[in-house]
């Protein structure tokens, strides 16, 4: 017996409405913050999820559908199959190997690079037309990696970059201006973690410049008080591993983030890993992976902010790009 009783006139569902289907690759701790922050951000109608072990990608996806009376109307499936990403419009990689004690950081990007030769090739498969959107760790080379392996467009393959160290150096300057964080202009830019380039010139509160407005001997306190708050922003993902084991709650913000300018067309400029060379004075031959403002639409990457850099900065950036250069090298791919 029908419990429903449709409207016979009702217009149907027009074919051309196209659905927004998300895959996620990783059901770790990362990979599932994720996956729920973009279900309550109400971003997607279908939400994939695939990892190697069907045991806990099962009970992960039981978990969310049981949530499904507090949340917007989203089809969650998961299997190990690839198959089930088919036709999405974003892949978001999370699934990497963990440094086990006395690993080098090259021998686990071997590993990781193991990984991506069994992620990516199906995801480009079943979705050619996709973004492809790396979170997975040393995040900028293997976003290059991505980009090798899935012979996309450089626009449509990003990593995560620096996003997420810009959120943390906003939160942290916010503190030190007893400002709301939201206001707070500033970007991390370059590799992700320990190297990362803090752009002092362009931070600024609701529009105004915060150095550009001191005096000469304010500058000098505040670029030392500010150096000290770049230094906690590195120590600060240390410290929650050291603390709870992994990191989860801001990498799912900063990524549901992205995938709404994505998704929704924002033209939002977000510090992500980007095809660099070229920009900023990177030489042409070097094709690295590293984070920049960039401007973030359906189509992937749409341009580069032309951001003020000092020399120092610049430089500090052509060295990243060259060690990321010499690692990639050496990886023989
Ligand atoms: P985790 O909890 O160990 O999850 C990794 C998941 O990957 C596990 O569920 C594995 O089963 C799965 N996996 C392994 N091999 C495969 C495979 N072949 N196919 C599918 N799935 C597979 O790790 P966690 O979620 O904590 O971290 C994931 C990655 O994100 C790591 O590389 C982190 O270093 C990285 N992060 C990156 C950040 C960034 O800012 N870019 C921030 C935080 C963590």
């Amino acid at each position: 017996k029908a419990f429903f009783r449709p409207i016979q006139s009702a217009a149907p569902p027009s074919p051309s409405k196209r659905r927004t289907k998300v895959s996620v690759i990783g059901a770790g701790n990362v990979g599932m913050a994720i996956a729920q922050t973009i279900l309550t951000q109400d971003l997607v109608d279908e939400l994939a999820l695939v990892d190697a072990k069907p045991d806990k990608l099962r009970g992960e996806m039981l978990d969310l559908q049981h949530a499904a009376a507090f949340l917007p109307r989203t089809r969650i499936f998961a299997d190990t199959d690839y198959a089930i990403t088919a036709s999405s419009d974003l892949c978001i990689i999370t699934a990497g190997a963990r440094q086990i004690p006395g690993e080098s950081r090259l021998d686990l990007l071997q590993r990781n690079l193991d990984l991506f030769r069994i992620i990516v090739p199906p995801l480009a498969k079943y979705s050619p037309e996709a973004l492809l959107l790396v979170v997975s760790n040393p995040v900028d080379v293997l976003t290059y990696i991505a980009w090798k392996l899935s012979g996309f467009p450089p626009n449509r393959v990003i990593g995560s970059g620096t996003n997420l160290d810009s959120s943390r150096f906003r939160f942290l300057l916010a503190d030190h201006l007893e400002v709301n964080a939201q206001d707070v202009q500033a970007y991390m830019v370059g590799e992700h973690g320990d190297s990362s380039v803090a752009l002092w010139s362009s931070i600024s509160v609701g529009g105004v410049p915060v150095l550009g407005s001191l005096e000469r001997h304010q500058i000098e306190y505040e670029e030392g008080v500010l150096e000290k708050i770049r230094k906690a922003v590195v120590e600060s993902a240390y410290e929650v591993i050291q603390l709870k084991g992994y990191t989860s709650w801001a990498i799912g913000y900063s990524v549901a983030s992205l995938a709404r300018s994505l998704l929704r067309d924002q033209r939002r400029i977000h510090p992500v890993s980007l095809l660099a060379k070229g920009f900023y004075g990177i030489d042409e031959e070097k094709e690295v992976f590293l984070s920049l403002p960039a401007q973030l639409g359906r189509g992937g990457v749409l341009g580069v902010a032309s951001v003020h850099l000092t020399e120092e900065e610049a430089k500090r950036l052509r060295c990243s790009a060259d060690t990321l250069w010499e690692i990639q090298q050496k990886l023989g791919i």
